[in-house]
Parts: C-alpha cells; structure tokens; sequence
C-alpha cells in the first residue's frame, strides 16, 4: 500500500475533523449494531487524537474496550471508475471499518496504517456511512503486551511500559482515488559508486491487464531536472556526480514511477529518494562511508490534551528544538511514528533508528514503575506463540512501510525485552533473521536493559549494534554519580570487550523536576540531571566503541500512574509544553561547542 498522495492518475480527501464518538464500556456495540448508527449520546471528538484527555471525564481516560468513530462522506463525481479506498494512518491498538453497514477491513497493531477498498460500495455523489470500532485493549498476545484486570471500580488495561496507553484514531484519515491498475508498491535501494549515486528500483503493480502495461521510472533532481531514466519493472537508474542524503543535509531526488498503456498514463506516483549507503564496520556505523556520531533523544509522540494524535505544529517545533540543542538524530521510541514525521526526518537530514512497539516484553522489570509484577515472561499462558507472530507481523509492517527512508539507517526491533533466557533467545532468533530478510540494507538492533548486562545477555550476538539502555546513577547508584561513573564504565569495557560492535546509548538519564534547584546537585533537581549527563558523557567519550547517546528523555510525558511517576515521566530535557530545563544549556555547549 502507498501512501494517499495527489498525482496526475490519484486523487485524495481529507475525512480528518470533528466525528461522532461513543465509548463503548459494557461492549453492546457489535451487538447492537452501532456500525449502522450510533445511539444518542455520541459526542464530537477530533481527528486526529488520542480521545483520553479531550473530555474531563474518567470514563474517557480510563476506558477499556472498544469505542465508536462515525462519520459520513461524498465520493467527488470525478472519482467515477476508480479504485477506491480508505486510509488510516493507524487506529491504536486494533480497528474494524464498516461503511453503509458493510465490514470492509479489520487491523491489529496501534501504530502502522492500513486500508479499506470501498470501490464497490459507495457511488459518487451519494451520501456514505463510515464507522469504525477502534479497542484499547492490549493482551499477551498483542504488541504490546499487557492483560485486562477486573477491579471493584470495573475492567482495568494493565501493561508493562512506561507510556500512557492513549488510543484513537492517532493519524489522517483520507479517502483516495487510485486507478484500478496501479502501481502497488515500489522499494528503492541506493549505493555509492565514487562520485556516483545508483538508486535500484523495484516496482509492484496490480490490477487487471496491468501486466502488459510499460512501467517507466525518472529521476529528477531537487530543481526538477532529470538525471536519470530507465523503463521496466526494476532496473538501476546510475546518477552522476549524485548529491549524497547526508545527516544534516536532507537532499532528495524524486522518482517518479509511471505507468503506461501506448501514449496513455494509467499510473504515476512520486517517492521522495536520498541517495545514501549504511554499514556496520568493527565498532563504528558508517553513513555513506563516514563515521557517524548519533546525538540526540528517545522521544514519544506525545504532547498534552492530544495524546498521541499528529500535530504538525508539535512535529515542525519539536524538530526545530532538536536542531536548536545539536541533535542529528533520535529514536522513534516505542513505535512506529506518522509516517509525516519520517517524511520531514528525511527532508531536515535527521538520522533514524526505527522502533517497533515490541516494548514490555519483560516481567522482569516494573515492579514500583508499572505496578505489576509476579509472571514469567514467555510461557504458554503469557508472551507465547501467537506474540511472536504479532510482533513478526509488526516488524513486517514497520520495514514494509518504512523501507525507502532515506532517513531510517537502523531497526530497532524491541525495546528492554527478557534477553538472558533461553526462551528469550528462542523467541527472537526468527524475529532477528527475518527483519534481515525484510530488508539486507540496514543493520538490525534491539534496546538492551540494564537487567542484562554483558555476563547475563544471550542474545545480543544475533544483532549488529547494540542499543543500551543505562540508568547509572537515576535506578542504581541513585545521588551517587562517583559510583555511577565508575559502574557505567566499566559495564561499557565488558560490552566493547564481548562483542566489539558499535554502542549507541539509545537510554540514560534522570527524572527532573523542572524549577526544582538545589545547591549541592540532588536527584530530581535541574542541577543533578545535569551532572548526570556530565559524568555519561565523559564516560562515552573515554569509551571508543561508543558512536552515539540518546538521552531518555526529550520531553517529559504522559504515563500511568504510580508511585514512581509524578504527573507522568519527567526525563525530559523539555518539559511536556517544551520548556527548556537547564540540561538543555549542557547539551547546546556538548552538541555545539555553543558558549
Ligand atoms: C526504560 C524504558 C523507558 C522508560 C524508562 C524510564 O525503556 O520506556 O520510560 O526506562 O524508566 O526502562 O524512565
């Protein structure tokens, strides 16, 4: 699937806004059949968002279980004997679609989008019926994980990471046009030839007779002049004296992909293209040859009232605060992000390593954070078979929608899973190999925690990089940044010494309290997150096979509660309405010499 895009064959519309909304507590809906009206009591409710926080109502932010989107719409008359479809950015966690009371697609996983064909369904001009039951739910066999618990005050989602479970529809909607033979899918794969760039293609088409069409690829350039041509399916298209997609220089060829019966355009579509390479060489990661420093955060999609809901004014002003604070990179920590954002990532040159929502897969951690504790990670009744086909399935969907950015250099498979067990090495043996599969262009990592260190981890082996996520001196060593200084290092030798692969720190960092000073630096004030990070970057820098640090956080957010969280995480270097706390002074002197 493509994403909704206007071309010269293709057309699309907005069906974000204002629809109506009714949660659903006692699950009567698919009984009552509210997918061919909702009963009175619907509200407005916007989107995108998440639909927690709009309402000041518990029964919002707490729900569990289903609740109900619906609108109406009107085929354009020009849309007359095309393909029609429906596109959702993601419906968080699993979604079914009906339109005029037909059940037209059903998707499982909160955070990659997917379509419904309504071609025969709707016709110009007349009023449809689109209504969509999106469910929160999370189980042991979702990604992620997490159980439901009945309660005196009714049904509970228990889960075990650290982010608030907002749910919706988080994402554009649009309704799109596309000629009934198309082109389906394209992959894009480009190398460095000395001063030239190579970009092979591979295109898909489907639809009837669309075999004998001519399938025709064009390079331009980013003046619109083109560079290279080449006509077939797949073919390599060589670029002279190319123009590298480099960090911090986001250039971009397009390729537009066309279509062609004779003289006549059946199909066209744009892919935005960065000619670039990535390798793993020893213990340092090498962006189009050069060795490349990874500075920068873990974030969320996360920002108040709105939850999880894109914002292109939270995405355009939380880039323009990265660049503003040196970073040329970060991780889309726990989840695959809008594909909006990966699109500006490759057009501003930010580095990528791209996440699943394989995040919680680990009954070894959260106690005091998370409030459960007391299962054992994979057995049959917990993270079992049928997860690992969730989570083969998320990182099918994650590479299959992210493959051609430019932006993206690495797969970040699972964030802090068990991985000193057998069972753990069990489970992500296939995983591992099959994100390799996927896609052979881009090394493949997943966040290591701290419960399994170099002498416990048994599977790190079966990854390019490691990620680490380290807590000296906030989890352990807590006010105690000497000790913290002298753990971290060494755990780092012992990692460098097992297996010397490159280290990104893809996690450290403190909760701070924004406003909360203190003369001698004590935990939860400015002056202690930023020692910390003082006494992490001098460890990083005595530490050769250290090529990047992701500080956990970039802005404080939204989680559940508990006695570890105070109005939600508060490790941002930001605060959640992206004010600077002093952290961020230390980062702009580290990251650009500023004074
Ligand atoms: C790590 C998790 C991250 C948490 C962080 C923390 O990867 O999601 O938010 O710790 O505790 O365990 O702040």
């Amino acid at each position: 699937m493509l994403i909704a895009k206007d071309t010269p064959t293709r057309d699309r519309r907005s069906l974000d806004g204002l629809w109506r909304f009714l949660l659903d507590p006692d699950a009567i809906g698919r009984r009552d059949r509210w997918w061919e009206k909702l009963p009175t009591g619907a509200v407005e409710m916007p989107v995108p968002s998440s639909y927690n926080d709009v309402y000041p109502d518990p029964a919002y932010r707490d729900h569990v279980g289903d609740v109900w989107y619906e609108t109406t719409f009107r085929l354009p008359p020009g849309w007359a004997g095309k393909r029609i479809t429906i596109q959702f950015g993601s419906a968080t966690h699993r979604a079914e679609v009906w339109v005029n009371g037909r059940s037209v697609a059903t998707h499982e996983g909160g955070y990659t989008p997917f379509e419904a064909d309504i071609t025969d369904l709707a016709g110009p001009g007349k009023e449809s019926r689109l209504a969509v039951a999106v469910s929160n739910v999370l189980t042991w066999q979702s990604i992620p994980p997490g159980y439901v618990e009945d309660t005196p005050a009714g049904r509970r989602q228990r889960y075990f990471h650290d982010f608030f479970n907002y749910a919706g529809l988080h994402r554009h909607v649009w309704l799109v046009a596309t000629p009934k033979s198309r082109i389906e899918d394209i992959t894009v794969r480009t190398g460095i030839d000395g001063p030239d760039g190579t970009v092979s293609y591979r295109v898909e088409a489907t639809g009837a007779g669309s075999g004998q069409l001519i399938t025709q690829a064009t390079l331009t350039d980013a003046t619109g002049v083109a560079v290279a041509r080449a006509s077939g399916p797949e073919g390599v298209l060589r670029v002279r004296q190319a123009r590298m997609w480099q960090p911090g220089d986001g250039y971009l060829y397009q390729l537009t992909v066309e279509l062609r019966d004779g003289d006549s355009l059946v199909d066209s579509f744009p892919l935005a293209v960065g000619i670039r390479t990535v390798e793993v060489d020893g213990t340092r990661l090498l962006i189009n040859g050069e060795p490349f420093y990874f500075r920068g955060f873990g974030r969320h999609e996360d920002t108040p009232i709105r939850g999880k809901g894109h914002d292109d004014v939270f995405m355009v002003h939380d880039f323009a605060l990265m660049e503003w604070v040196g970073a040329n990179s970060f991780r889309t920590s726990h989840y695959p992000y809008a594909e909006e954002v990966l699109d500006y990532a490759d057009r501003r040159g930010f580095v990528v390593i791209d996440e699943t929502p394989a995040v919680g897969l680990n009954m070894g951690l959260g106690g005091g954070i998370f409030g459960t504790q007391g299962f054992t990670t994979f057995s049959d009744d917990t993270i079992n078979e049928a997860t690992q086909q969730a989570h083969r399935q998320a990182i099918t969907e994650l590479i299959t929608r992210d493959k051609n950015h430019p932006c993206v250099v690495l797969w970040s498979i699972a964030n802090e899973p068990e991985s000193d067990t057998e069972a753990s090495r069990a489970y992500f043996e296939p995983l591992a190999a099959q994100a390799r599969i996927l896609d052979p262009t881009r090394p493949v990592g997943f966040a290591n925690v701290m419960l399994a260190p170099p002498d416990k981890d048994l599977i790190s082996d079966l990854f390019d990089v490691l990620l680490l996520n380290r807590y000296y001196g906030w989890y352990v060593d807590n006010g105690d940044l000497t000790a913290a200084e002298a753990h971290l290092e060494a755990e780092l030798g012992a990692w460098t010494a097992k297996h010397h692969k490159p280290i990104i720190m893809t996690e450290y960092g403190a909760d701070t309290l924004a406003g909360l000073h203190a003369v001698v630096a004590t935990p939860w004030s400015e002056e202690y997150q930023v020692a910390l990070l003082e006494m992490s970057h001098r460890v990083f820098d005595r530490i050769d096979a250290v090529i990047g640090e992701h500080i956990w956080h970039f802005a404080d957010f939204a989680t559940s509660s508990g006695v570890m969280r105070v109005d939600g995480n508060k490790k941002g270097v930001f605060t959640r309405g992206r004010h600077p706390k002093a952290a961020v002074s230390h980062l702009r002197r580290r990251w650009l010499g500023a004074p």
